[in-house]
């Protein structure tokens, strides 16, 4: 019974204490409710400009770069709130993502298309509900007006330069007279814009050389794993392979450890020549130790042309219906210059 006496005291002590202390303070009708940080943001968030940012995966560190350039220019210090997805190659994942961007009205849609096919239903939702669609890196198929530009390379572009340079390098090939130049190419997953444009570029080229051979074209997935796969079941079908046209440096990095595991060897004096795309760090050194003859630069730097061409947007400008990026070839000849400053 004591126990129980003590323990209300000791309740009723506490509850004075607490009340003077909260009229010291003012009490609760004074109390001026904190600025929730979420009431801030909510103020600058409708100052923002929404973007939903469906990207197809993260498959190489080509890709890595791209996201990054995008989330580091549509950032919220620069004036947007970016809602940002990862597909994970997979097309439905996209098509979700892009209906969640549309339910939450965002201002803007910016995605990179894993394949060209199969957008026209969701991209006419985006266009009934007025939501301007902003396509990075990649193309789709179907009508111009399911998207407002498209902001990235010009893959064919890219194929035909891998193509000049082996007629301009093929005779340094050992090969006898009559032999043919035997060609495979280790592409990206077929239908990708990047397959179709760098396969269409190179192959305009190659149809120009009665005594250029392609042996094979197949998917390396542009991964290092499939790349490599891919490469072995070539070796073992093909003795006599002159040049590797690999369309992503993930699966030149394969093909590399496969060819090696052959006990064969590229490069100027090896038994093929390796051309790659991409040009990340890692294969720019490459190419300066001579392992990579040419290297076809595809520039992932795209995100400040995203926010420009946004701004421009929003400022009721006219915009393009297409942009292209500056891209180089890289040879030994001239990789040393830009070895140095590559940050990817
Ligand atoms: C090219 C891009 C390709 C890269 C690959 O624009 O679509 O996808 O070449 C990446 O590294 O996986």
């Amino acid at each position: 019974m004591k126990n129980e006496k003590r323990l209300v005291m000791a309740l009723i002590v506490l509850i004075v204490m607490f009340l003077a202390l909260l009229s010291a303070r003012g009490g609760f009708e004074n109390a001026t409710p904190p600025q929730t940080t979420e009431d801030e943001s909510v103020l600058e968030d409708e100052d923002l400009i929404v973007v939903g940012f469906s990207q197809l995966g993260s498959e190489s560190v080509w890709r890595a770069t791209h996201t990054e350039s995008i989330q580091n220019a549509l950032s919220k210090e620069n004036g947007f709130f970016l809602q940002y997805s990862n597909a994970r190659q997979k097309q439905e994942n996209q098509i979700k993502a892009i209906r969640g961007f549309i339910s939450q009205r965002v201002d803007y849609i910016v995605f990179a298309p894993f394949m060209e096919e199969g957008w026209e239903t969701v991209l006419m939702e985006a266009k009934d509900a007025g939501i301007p669609v902003i396509l990075v890196d990649r193309k789709i198929a179907g009508s111009e007006d399911l998207y407002t530009t498209f902001i990235g390379s010009d893959m064919e572009a890219e194929g035909r330069k891998a193509g000049e340079w082996l007629e301009a390098d093929q005779e340094h090939i050992d090969r006898g007279e009559d032999d043919p130049l035997n060609i495979v190419m280790l592409t990206g997953p077929f239908g990708s814009t990047s397959q179709l444009g760098r396969s269409r570029g190179f192959l305009e080229v190659a149809q120009r050389h009665a005594d250029w051979r392609i042996l094979a074209q197949e998917s390396g997935d542009f991964t290092v794993v499939k790349g490599k796969e891919t490469m072995a079941k070539l070796l073992r079908q093909y003795d006599d392979i002159d040049v590797v046209v690999s369309q992503n440096d993930e699966m030149t990095f394969g093909a590399m450890e496969a060819i090696s595991e052959a006990g064969l060897t590229t490069g100027k004096y090896g038994d093929m020549k390796l051309i790659s795309f991409d040009g990340v760090k890692d294969a720019l050194e490459l190419v300066q130790y001579g392992k990579i003859s040419c290297e076809v630069e595809c520039n992932p730097q795209q995100g400040e042309l995203v926010a420009e061409v946004i701004r421009k947007m929003e400022a009721g400008e006219k915009v393009e219906k297409e942009y292209f990026v500056d891209e180089l070839v890289f040879t030994q000849a001239n990789v040393g210059a830009y070895l140095k400053d590559r940050t990817y």
